[in-house]
C-alpha cells in the first residue's frame, strides 16, 4: 500500500550573489594543484592555504602537508606560502634555507604589504586596522620591523594611541574587515590625525565588500541568515556580524550541510543563504541539497554585483638538491 508522504512545508530562499570564492581563493588553491603537479608530493604549505578545511583536507589527500612553521618543512622541498601573507622573516627564513617558495599570498594582500613598507621606508608611523592574532595581521604587521606598526581595533584603541598629533601617519586595514565599523575607525584617526594618510577609504578588498553587500540587501528579508564559513575565517564571521546588524532575525556561520540548525529551521518561513570568500559553491548546493530533502524550496538569488577579478599565477622556482643530498 503506497501511503503518501506529509507535503513538505514551503520555505523561501535568498540565495546572496556574489558570495563563497573570490579570486584570490581561487587562485591559491590552483597553486597548491599546480606545485603538486609539478614537483609531486609531498608539497609543504605553511598555514591553511585558505580558512576551510574541506579545501585543507582535499589537498592533503592529494599530497599537499600544512604546517605551521617553516621549522617543519625539510631542506629542499617546495612551500607554498598561504594567501593570507607571510612576515618578511619567514621570506628571509625561507631564503637562508634556500626553499623553493611558490607565494600564493593574494595579490591584494601584497598591495597593503608594499603600501606599509612604502610608509615606513618614508619615516612614517602606521597604525594598522585589523584582528589582533589574525594570519594576514600577523604578516602585514611582519612587513615592517617592530614596534613601526600600531594595531587597533575600534575607535577605543585609536583613542589610546601615543603618536604625535602633528605628524604624517600612515594607516592601512587587514582587507577582510566589515566597512561600516572600519569607516568608524578611520573616522576617529582622521580626527586625531589631521595629517593622516592612507588609501581612499580602507583596504577592505572588492570580494569582502561586494559579500557584505548582498548580506545587507537580503538580511531584512529573513528570519535567519546563514553563513557557509569556517569558524577562523574572518570574512565569513564578518557577513554573520554584518547580517545580525542590519535586520536579520537571527544570524550563524555553518561549516557544511551537517551543521544545518534543523529545530530552527522549523520555526522560520524565509532563510538567507551565502558563504565566505573561502568556501567553495559546492558547499553551498551541499546545503541546498540537505535542505531540499525536507523544505519545498522557492530560491530566489539577489545579485548586488558582478565579479570579473582573476589574478595570474605566480613563477614556480625550480627544485634543487638539498644541501646534504648534493654533498653525496
Ligand atoms: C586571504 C585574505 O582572512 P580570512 O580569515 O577571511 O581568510 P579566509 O581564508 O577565510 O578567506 C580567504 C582570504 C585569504 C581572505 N583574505
Ligand atoms: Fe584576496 Fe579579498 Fe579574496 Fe582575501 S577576500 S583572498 S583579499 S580577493
Amino acid at each position: 500500500m503506497n501511503i503518501p508522504s506529509a507535503p513538505r512545508r514551503p520555505l523561501t530562499v535568498l540565495l546572496a550573489a556574489p558570495r563563497g570564492s573570490c579570486a584570490g581563493v581561487e587562485r591559491a588553491i590552483a597553486i597548491v594543484e599546480e606545485a603538486l603537479r609539478r614537483y609531486g608530493p609531498p608539497v609543504y604549505v605553511r598555514h591553511e592555504i585558505v580558512h576551510n578545511r574541506y579545501v585543507v583536507d582535499r589537498l592533503k589527500r592529494q599530497g599537499a602537508v600544512f604546517v605551521d612553521e617553516l621549522d617543519a618543512v625539510p631542506d629542499g622541498r617546495p612551500v607554498v606560502f598561504s594567501a593570507h601573507g607571510v612576515a618578511e622573516t619567514v621570506r628571509q627564513e625561507a631564503g637562508r634555507r634556500r626553499l623553493p617558495v611558490v607565494d600564493a599570498t593574494c595579490p591584494l594582500v601584497a598591495k597593503v604589504h608594499r603600501a606599509v613598507d612604502r610608509h615606513v621606508r618614508a619615516g612614517r608611523p602606521v597604525v594598522l586596522i585589523g584582528h589582533d592574532g589574525h594570519a594576514e595581521v600577523v604578516g602585514t604587521l611582519g612587513q615592517a620591523p617592530p614596534g613601526a606598526v600600531h594595531l587597533v581595533e575600534s575607535p577605543a584603541d585609536v583613542d589610546r594611541l601615543t603618536l604625535p598629533a602633528d605628524r604624517t601617519i600612515a594607516y592601512a586595514t587587514q582587507t577582510t574587515l566589515a566597512v561600516e565599523e572600519t569607516a568608524a575607525v578611520v573616522t576617529r584617526l582622521q580626527q586625531r590625525f589631521p595629517l593622516l594618510t592612507g588609501p581612499a577609504r580602507d583596504d577592505i578588498c572588492y570580494a569582502t565588500s561586494n559579500r557584505q553587500a548582498a548580506v545587507k540587501a537580503i538580511a531584512p528579508r529573513v528570519d535567519l541568515l546563514l553563513v557557509v564559513g569556517a569558524p577562523n575565517s574572518s570574512n565569513s564571521n564578518r557577513l554573520v556580524e554584518v547580517a545580525r546588524t542590519t535586520g536579520a532575525g537571527d544570524a550563524r556561520l555553518i561549516e557544511r550541510a551537517h551543521d544545518l540548525p534543523w529545530d530552527r529551521l522549523e520555526t522560520i518561513a524565509s532563510l538567507g543563504l551565502t558563504a565566505g570568500a573561502s568556501a567553495p559553491e559546492l558547499l553551498v548546493q551541499e546545503v541546498l541539497d540537505a535542505l531540499r530533502l525536507r523544505f519545498t524550496l522557492d530560491v530566489r538569488t539577489v545579485r548586488l554585483a558582478e565579479e570579473t577579478q582573476s589574478f595570474r599565477l605566480p613563477r614556480f622556482p625550480p627544485l634543487f638538491a638539498a644541501p646534504d643530498q648534493a654533498a653525496e
